[in-house]
């Protein structure tokens, strides 16, 4: 470890890592202006030893896009459409069911169901597929719907943010993923997501959820239009919220897929195996105040997420089994990673396997 450090420029943030001291915003930026990867690298591991050891945990989940149409169609994303464009597509209650109870024979224990901003579907839509989901599927918890679908049905039906998150549980709603954070500063949000809600709204939104006792997911979308400074500046906010409500499972950063998207004039590539890591690990320094720090292999590709078990994240998602995000968007990913190759994948990282559900109560271990 000496040699690592040797004429390192972080020693001073290794010594605050090492005492449990909380990193600023400077130390942030001076993480993410270095390129002593192993360092930061090793630092990250360091944080995650202390919070989770040696283990790594997993889901076998399912995703479920219930519509593409979507009336904010964010530049950034090439899975919203117009009602009318070719493949918009509205999938009915009877077909949401069909694929919840699948989930059922599959032992699913985490529902993540996510769609746009479709004017056609009102309330009851979403409180009745709560319902058929929770009936085909008894067993699994349901996390679904964005902070940006949430503020949607809020202001479409002159209802609280709490009144929604409320009638939603009810139906049978457990937790809310973290999409649509994207990044909090107005200035990017002005280039990939104009119409998208604000970033103090998605914090709101979250705000609000924690307040009436739920648990919910944190994301970053990164590797587009924005500055480092403004990646720090997100995980700054989302680490305040987090000390006001602790009601954050974990955090979850989204690699840019630029393909097919209203900001391929930008000319941007995606994201290199380099930043993936580096953005987990800084996420694992700064985000002292959550337990998990999640790799989303679809994302980042299944070789940097094995790998990122060593750089401070200690969750693998999953089996997801359908992707439509971003895979119309280019991934090049599969969209099913079965539960066999998971287990193998951490366990030839040396790491130890824990199935788990979205609340991170274990399933089974010991594989
Ligand atoms: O909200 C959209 C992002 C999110 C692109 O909470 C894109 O456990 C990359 O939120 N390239 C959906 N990303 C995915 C998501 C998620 C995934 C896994 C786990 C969890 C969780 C949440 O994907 C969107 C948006 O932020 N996105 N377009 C794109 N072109």
């Amino acid at each position: 470890m000496e040699t690592l450090f040797a004429n390192s420029e972080l020693t001073d943030i290794k010594a605050k890592v090492e005492a449990g001291e909380r990193l600023s915003r400077e130390d942030g930026i001076r993480l993410y202006q270095s390129n002593e990867l192993l360092a930061i690298g090793y630092l990250a591991d360091l944080v995650r030893r202390r919070k989770n050891g040696n283990k790594t945990y997993f889901t076998v989940n399912r995703h479920i896009n219930h519509t593409n149409v979507c009336k904010n169609l964010c530049k950034l994303c090439a899975f919203g459409r117009k009602a009318e464009d070719p493949g918009a597509y509205t999938l009915s209650l009877d077909e949401v069911e069909a694929k919840a109870k699948e989930c059922h024979g599959l032992k699913v224990s985490e529902i993540h169901i996510v769609g746009g901003l479709n004017p056609e579907l009102k309330i009851n839509y979403y409180l009745e597929m709560l319902r058929r989901v929770r009936s085909a599927a008894p067993g699994a918890i349901i996390k679904s719907f964005t902070a940006v679908e949430i503020d949607y049905l809020a202001r479409t039906h002159n209802m609280s943010l709490q009144e929604v998150i409320k009638t939603l549980m009810d139906a049978g709603l457990d937790s809310l993923p973290g999409g649509g954070a994207e990044i909090f500063a107005r200035r990017v949000r002005d280039i990939i997501c104009e119409k998208k809600i604000s970033g103090e709204r998605w914090l709101e939104v979250h705000e609000a959820a924690h307040r009436v006792g739920m648990r919910t997911n944190a994301t970053m979308l990164y590797g587009h239009v924005e500055t480092i400074e403004e990646r720090i500046d997100h995980l700054i906010q989302l680490r305040e919220l987090q000390d006001k409500t602790g009601g954050f499972l974990t955090f979850i950063p989204l690699a840019f897929h630029p393909k097919n998207t209203a900001l391929v004039s930008h000319k941007l590539s995606l994201t290199t195996g380099y930043d993936d890591l580096k953005t987990l690990a800084i996420a694992r320094l700064m985000l002292d105040n959550f337990d998990h720090i999640k790799a989303y292999w679809v994302m980042i590709g299944p070789k940097i997420a094995q790998v990122s078990l060593s750089f401070g994240v200690d969750d693998l998602d999953g089996t997801v089994i359908e992707e439509k995000i971003a895979h119309d968007a280019g991934a090049e990913t599969a969209q099913i990673m079965a539960k066999n190759k998971l287990i193998h994948m951490i366990k030839a990282a040396g790491k130890d396997p824990v199935e788990r559900d979205t609340l991170y109560n274990v399933i089974e271990e010991g594989f």
